[in-house]
């Protein structure tokens, strides 16, 4: 089902010192225990066009899903060659505002953060007080070769300003359809980025859980912090890919300082990778407690990732201030947000017209209709200042 990554895991394994037997273990288990689980295969709906409810008791079970060939070929392969084209209008230096031929980078003359770089191999996260102190461990930092770049691109934040393709797999049909079961018809936005991990360079993430408000919330419930989608266009392994610990949406704040005492290292007990092939999306709760390695194998991972909340999550909350400046958010102001979801259903109608356009019932409510062209373009400039940080 999935291609044998050995050689990764055995190179990943040899940077870990007199740990690299206990490193090859725990790879190569959480390997074995993640393809052991059932909570993978194609969307699907019932009769009624409601997601199938095995997929939901699943994803409510363990905290995510794995769906399997949802982004196909032809659109992977735009995908691709987009990002191909992307990474050519990066900086030459972190965080410069000039490209390798000399022309403005990417973001150049934003207002709102974009890339974001790391120290290769680094853990850039992970012991900080970065996004409220929520990675609470530092995890290792393998050496990366010296004939590599000593800094690497590692997220691109607000992504969808950048990749016409990202804005239009952000409107996949299949996939609204799955937010809308999760979060209900009139669910919100979040935020959308793309985790970079270049092989033998991309930084570790350490381990966390994203949800920051509603952790003493009276109405708190498992979904109350909103999901991630990822969506792979190289697949993700054992070695590149997110380790999550299925169940641990449900429990709360966890002590992760705690974990790495009881497991005797950073290589915490239960935890599974996300093994996907290109194409697949993962549904991933925010309160999964998750994380993953440095990419010190051979595989590139590249995920697009985007999320969506609950709108009773949102409205009326005042925001975490992790994406963006901390403010109360309103109707307007989801309402403002939500526009870069109109452009990306018409961006993709216009490039997919044989597909049936997903139909967002606020929009529909509000008898609104969205052009994605030129102004728009414009138009969509910084938006992630405007995130759902919660
Ligand atoms: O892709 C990664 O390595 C980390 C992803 C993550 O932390 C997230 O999506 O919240
Ligand atoms: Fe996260």
């Amino acid at each position: 089902m999935t291609k044998s990554i050995t050689r990764s895991i055995d190179a990943c394994a040899s940077h870990y010192g007199e740990n690299a037997n206990e490193m090859r273990e725990y790879l190569l288990n959480g390997e074995k225990n993640a393809l052991a689980m059932n909570n993978r295969g194609p969307i699907e709906f019932d009769e009624y066009g409601d997601l199938a409810q095995n997929i939901k008791s699943q994803y409510q079970e363990y905290g995510f899903y794995i769906f399997e060939n949802v982004i196909d070929k032809k659109e992977l392969a735009e995908i691709e060659i987009e990002l191909a084209q992307l990474k050519k209008t990066f900086p030459l230096e972190p965080y410069g505002k000039t490209t390798a031929d000399g022309k403005p980078a990417l973001g150049a003359d934003n207002q709102a953060p974009n890339l974001i770089w790391s120290k290769s191999l680094g853990d850039p996260l992970g012991g900080t007080a970065i996004a409220n102190g929520r990675h609470q461990v530092k995890l290792f930092e393998p050496e990366a070769a010296d004939d590599l770049p000593a800094f690497s691109p590692f997220v691109l934040l607000g992504s969808l300003q950048f990749s016409e393709s990202c804005l239009r797999t952000y409107a996949h049909p299949q996939l609204l359809k799955v937010a809308e079961a999760i979060n209900g018809k009139d669910f919100a936005p979040f935020h959308e980025c793309l985790f970079i991990k270049d092989p033998g360079v991309g930084a570790a993430v350490s381990w966390h859980q994203d949800g920051d408000t509603h952790w003493e919330n009276e109405n708190f419930d498992q979904d109350i912090h909103g999901f991630n989608f990822m969506a792979q266009v190289f697949g993700s392994t054992a070695v590149n890919g997110v380790w999550v610990l299925p169940k641990s949406h449900k429990v709360g704040r966890v002590d992760i300082k705690k974990m790495v005492a009881e497991a005797g290292s950073e290589r915490l007990i239960g935890m599974v990778p996300l093994i996907c092939n290109p194409g697949d999306v993962v549904i991933c709760n925010r309160q999964l407690l998750h994380g993953s390695f440095a990419n010190s194998g051979f595989e590139p991972r590249v995920t697009i990732n985007f999320g969506f909340h609950k709108r009773s999550s949102v409205l009326g909350v005042m925001g975490s201030g992790m994406h963006c400046e901390a403010k109360v958010y309103d109707e307007s102001l989801i309402e403002q947000r939500s526009k870069v979801l109109g452009y990306a259903i018409d961006a993709r109608k216009q490039h997919f017209p044989d597909e049936t356009p997903y139909q967002y019932q606020p929009f529909v409510e509000a008898n609104k209709t969205f052009d994605w062209d030129d102004q728009a373009k414009q138009e969509i400039k910084d938006y992630n200042l405007l995130d759902l940080s919660i």
